[in-house]
Parts: structure tokens; sequence; C-alpha cells
């Protein structure tokens, strides 16, 4: 299937950017607007449930590591120090050549845990494009580290940069994810908690936007799509992002927009 014209709203590949965080002044609107948002205008809660989005794997009974690993990873990710300095994204990079070169010990081992768990979980050719027996393209791994308020812009992964088959992990605390449709008005939106494990492919990786609104609790259904919904305060989220490189694309120095 081919697909165009290109969207680029790219979370800026290749550099540390940081997400907006919120001033006082913005946090206090954010406030009013949710005191009055959710229940009295009767916006939509977020689903727990997957919605119509062609290429989104969601299901929170089956696609979640388990608690021990995801603590494994919160500890890896603080012992190597990738959100010291006030960084709050980490890009990792693994090479084609070699099985280990590139990503970190505990990236490595995420990824043969992954296969194990979605394995009967997902079909088998998502599977494949997921992880291919004998692989040559390259993975880029990227941490992401969001303050309660912060968000990420909704943006399609860079196509020239990236590949199909992303798979997002959440840790340490939930969020409601943003799903539009790039060329229509569609849209939904998801709550992943943390352990939730999520996997764009097709449109879901190209004709759909992703971002994560910048708040301090979501409203999420309390089950289901049901209408009926609850805040949920937001924490320290940590995401790891797992894709591929393009062929060419794992040389540092091209420009991110072509
Ligand atoms: O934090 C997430 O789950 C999403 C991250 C993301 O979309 C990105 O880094 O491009």
């Amino acid at each position: 299937m081919s697909y165009g014209p290109p969207v680029i709203t790219g979370t800026g590949a290749m550099t540390n950017e940081k997400h907006p965080r919120n001033t006082p002044a913005e946090r206090a609107r954010e406030d009013k607007r949710l005191s009055l948002e959710g229940p009295l205008l009767g916006i939509m809660p977020a689903w727990r449930i997957i919605p119509p989005v062609p290429g989104l794997h969601y299901d929170l009974d089956q696609l979640r590591i388990p608690v021990e690993l995801g603590a494994s990873l919160l500890d890896s990710i603080e012992e190597n120090g990738y959100f010291r300095n006030g960084s709050n994204q980490a890009m990792l990079f693994g090479r084609a050549s070699s099985r280990s070169g590139g990503l970190p010990h505990f990236l490595n081992n995420l990824l043969e845990e992954l296969a194990g768990i979605l394995r009967p979980h997902i079909p088998p050719s998502t599977h494949d494009l997921l992880f291919p027996s004998g692989s040559f393209q390259s993975r880029q791994a990227i941490l992401n580290r969001y303050e309660p308020g912060e968000g990420i812009t909704p943006h399609v992964d860079l196509l020239k940069r990236f590949g199909d088959g992303i798979i997002g992990v959440s840790l340490g605390a939930g969020c409601v994810m943003d799903f539009k449709e790039v060329e229509g008005d569609t849209q939904w939106s998801i709550w992943l908690p943390p352990l939730s494990v999520i996997i764009l492919e097709g449109d879901a990786r190209f004709r759909w936007t992703h971002g994560i609104d910048h708040v301090r609790k979501d409203w999420v259904s309390k089950g289901g799509s049901s209408v009926e919904g609850e805040w949920i305060e937001r924490g320290l989220r940590t995401s790891i992002t797992l894709r591929w490189l393009m062929p060419g694309a794992d040389i540092v120095g091209g420009t991110d927009m072509d």
C-alpha cells in the first residue's frame, strides 16, 4: 500500500528536544478548563478498549508487560542516567549488523520479552513486522519522560526516518493518547496505563497522528467505552518507543524533514 503525501510533524528526532513545560499561569487556566470540561460539557472519556483505528493494536488485558519487568526497566533507565541534567528525552540506536550492538542490554532484553509476550495476541504478520528473523534493519529506541502537565504534540513519526511497526511501552504512570486521522476529522482517545503496550502499523502509523495532551489529569472511561468517566491524575510517566530506522536513516547528520 502506498502512503502520501507525507505528513511530517516529527518530534525532533536526533535532537534532545524538551517537551514544553507549563507555566503556573497556564496551569491555572488548565485547572479552570478541567473543572468545566468532561462531566459538565459531556466530553467523551478516553476508552479502555480498542477504537476503530486500523493498524492500532491495544488490549489492556493482553498487551502488557509484567510488573517486575516494568520495575527493572525503570531501574535500568535510572542507573543509566538518561534523564539526568533535566533532559526528558533520550535516543538510542541499535545497529542492524549486530544483534546486541548499539542498544543497551535492558532494551534488547525488553525486545526479547515482548516477542514472547505479544506473539499469542497479535497477528503473525504483525509479529513478523516487529520481530523479523535475520533482520538487517536498525532499531531506534526513544525514551521520553513526562512530568504531570507535559505531553507531546500530535504527530506522525517521520516518514523518511522510521519504518512501519512501532511499539510503545508505558511505565510509571498512565496518560491518555489521542489519535486523529490525518485526512479527516475522526479522532479517538485511549487510556495507556503503566505496563501497557501499544503497536502502530499501517494506517495507525502512517495515516493517523498520535499525541498526548499537556494536562495534569485525564478524563477516562470507567470501563471499556462507557460514557461514564473518571479523572485520573497524571504521575511521572516514562515511555519506551521502539521503531525501525529506514535504510540510511541511521547515518547521523542527515536532515529529518526530507
Ligand atoms: O510517550 C509516548 O508514548 C509517545 C512518544 C512519541 O510519540 C514519540 O516520541 O514520537
